[in-house]
């Protein structure tokens, strides 16, 4: 078995507790990270949805892969988030009201942080009010990005967005979108300035939208 399929096989299975040292060793032994990421810890959780899906797996068996997912992402974030000095302005994210739901957004927050901003992390279950007052208590906020990863709070997040267009300022930051049920049709529909597919792209898309 590969280092990544270790990796992918203790996710799946939710081993906590050897998550750690799996990942390093896969690091150690020159395994590219973003791989390891992709191809052992995502892939992982996308089975273990799928298996949720048909009724296979519950959610305990989703919450523990997650933990596991989480331990492992800490072990990468130094090889993911290279240093950068915070010049960009800031970029304020959560995942939207109604979801509690926060890998994918915490991958993102890394990545931007990464390539530049200075990240204001609202965390879950956010209402339009916090984006609000969070913009309001930063004088520099660049960006503004929404993360859903359920269809039942697509509504929020078109509500939000719809909030964020109506406020005064709003020349001075840009909205982005993302999240497994959402497009670029959804992100045009409900007046977001951008979308992207994953973290990484989520990186380039605030870098170019702040310029
Ligand atoms: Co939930 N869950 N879950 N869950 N869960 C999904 C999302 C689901 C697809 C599973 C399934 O049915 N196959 C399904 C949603 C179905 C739908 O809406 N169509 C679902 C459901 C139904 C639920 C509950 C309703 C289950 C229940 O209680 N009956 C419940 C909802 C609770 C709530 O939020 N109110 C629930 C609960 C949970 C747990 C708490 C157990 C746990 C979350 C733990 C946590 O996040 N701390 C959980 C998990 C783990 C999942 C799956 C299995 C994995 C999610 C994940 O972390 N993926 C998921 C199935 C799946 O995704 N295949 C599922 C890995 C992560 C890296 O990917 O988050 O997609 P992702 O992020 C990607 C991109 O989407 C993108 O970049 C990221 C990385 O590249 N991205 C952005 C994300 N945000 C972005 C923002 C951007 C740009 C890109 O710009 C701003």
């Amino acid at each position: 078995m590969s280092k990544i399929d270790e990796v992918f096989s203790a996710v799946e299975t939710g081993k906590a507790k050897i998550i750690a040292e799996l990942v390093q060793s896969a690091i150690d032994a020159g395994e590219d990270p973003m791989e390891i990421l992709n191809r052992g810890m995502v892939s992982a959780m996308s089975v273990i949805g799928e298996r949720f899906s048909r009724g296979e797996a519950f959610v305990p068996e989703m919450l523990i892969s997650a933990r596991t997912m989480k331990k492992g992402v800490e072990v990468l974030k130094p090889y993911l988030a290279k240093d950068a000095v915070n010049s960009l302005g800031t970029a304020i994210i959560g995942t939207v009201q109604g979801d509690m739901h926060d890998i994918g957004k915490n991958l993102v927050a890394m990545m931007i942080e990464s390539a530049g901003f200075e990240v204001v992390d609202l965390e879950v279950d956010v209402p339009l009010e916090q984006f609000v007052e969070a913009i309001a208590a930063h004088p520099n906020v660049r960006i503004v990005a929404l993360s859903t990863l359920l269809t039942t709070t697509m509504p929020a997040m078109k509500q939000i967005v719809a909030g964020l267009n109506a406020l005064e300022n709003r020349d001075s930051f840009r909205i982005m979108v993302g999240g497994a049920p959402i497009t670029e049709e959804f992100a045009r529909q409900i007046g977001a300035d951008g979308y992207s597919p994953d973290a990484a792209a989520a990186a380039a898309l605030a870098k170019s939208l702040a310029s």
